[in-house]
């Protein structure tokens, strides 16, 4: 008989067994919060969420545990979502861009140049807004349990330096499946290409796409460089990482249970700050080291002048509008 061809649970395989062990009901033995990320092991969200899982079964005695499946082992951030609401995958930790077509409100926070620093942005994710945010996930079937930094991201591609909207005329530029992206890119004057983080790769060494915008742990990561060794300090998005949990699997905890799963998760966030912080220098020093060329001359009052019709287009509703103008009130020093 034919073995399966790789051991490695199947996405198929977790439904199946997510499946029988709802029906065992709330009196058997938890099983572990099954949680997805794209990024390997040893990235910071990945370590980040072992550190909560860790905290979470100190704080229920055991009773409560996670288990990562981490490298995109269960399918693109779209597909994860789309199984967490269903109830299939318990934790996923995306990033906020997954989430713009889920629900239209996560836009605030991935508008370009809407954070005037990282100490901003930080204020933003820790503060009413952020929250309101998260909160509104619930109604989609998704408790926000937390947002992970991302720092910013940046423009980078095969051909040359990005210094102007002129300079991406042409460029074929991957982005994250979200309608927000799309437009974002079209107005900073390039031709979107909206495609999974698992095919840019190749996407990049086939010529299919130009480019892609990341920040630098995930242009390092996903050795995009190594095609696209074209880095320019754009920094038009902070949009930040987020965990998210299954409603499903939420609904069957007990009161207890829940708060032990918010207090982990809000304690893992200094956790992964101070990793991402070290991973963010190391990641952009390594790849200085390896050649890849960066400018830092981007004119980045054009392209926030040029994206900027982007937010009238996606801030739609009275609610999306407070919560720009509460971000744009707080405090954006980098103190
Ligand atoms: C990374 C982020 C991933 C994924 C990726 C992408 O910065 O950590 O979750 O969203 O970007 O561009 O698809």
């Amino acid at each position: 008989m034919a073995m399966p061809p790789n051991p490695r649970l199947t996405r198929r395989g977790l439904l199946a067994t997510a499946g029988a062990l709802t029906l065992v009901g709330c009196d058997a033995p938890a099983r572990p919060l099954f949680s997805a990320d794209a990024h390997p092991q040893g990235y910071p969200t990945v370590k980040a969420v072992e550190a909560m899982g860790k905290m979470l079964e100190e704080r229920t005695k055991g009773e409560l545990s996670i288990r990562i499946y981490a490298g995109g082992q269960l399918g693109n951030e779209s597909d994860t979502l789309e199984i967490a609401i269903f109830g299939g995958i318990d934790l996923n930790r995306v990033n906020l861009g997954a989430l713009n077509p889920i629900a239209p409100v996560t836009a605030v926070l991935s508008l370009p140049f809407i954070f005037r620093s990282v100490a901003h942005a930080r204020r933003a994710f820790d503060g009413a807004p952020g929250r309101a945010i998260l909160d509104a996930l619930r109604p989609k079937g998704l408790v926000g349990l937390c947002y992970y930094d991302s720092g910013a991201r940046s423009f980078y591609n095969t051909r040359g330096p990005i210094r102007t909207p002129a300079d991406l005329k042409g460029l074929k530029m991957r982005v994250q499946t979200s309608d927000l992206y799309v437009a974002m890119m079209a107005a900073a004057g390039a031709n979107p290409t909206p495609m999974p983080l698992g095919e840019v790769y190749q996407g990049l060494m086939q010529g299919v796409v130009d480019g892609a915008e990341n920040n630098w742990p995930s242009y390092e990561n996903t050795r995009h460089y190594e095609a696209a060794p074209y880095y320019s300090l754009s920094d038009h998005v902070m949009a930040p990482e987020v965990l998210v949990m299954s409603a499903h699997r939420w609904e069957k905890l007990r009161p207890d249970q829940r708060e032990a799963v918010i207090e982990s998760a809000r304690d893992s966030v200094p956790v992964m700050r101070a990793l991402w912080d070290e991973r963010e220098s190391k990641a952009q020093e390594r790849l200085l080291a390896k050649g890849v060329k960066v400018n830092d001359d981007v004119d980045k009052a054009a392209f926030a002048t040029a994206m900027r019709p982007v937010w009238e287009r996606f801030v739609t509703t009275d609610t999306m509008r407070r919560l720009v103008d509460e971000v744009q009130a707080l405090e954006g020093g980098d103190a």
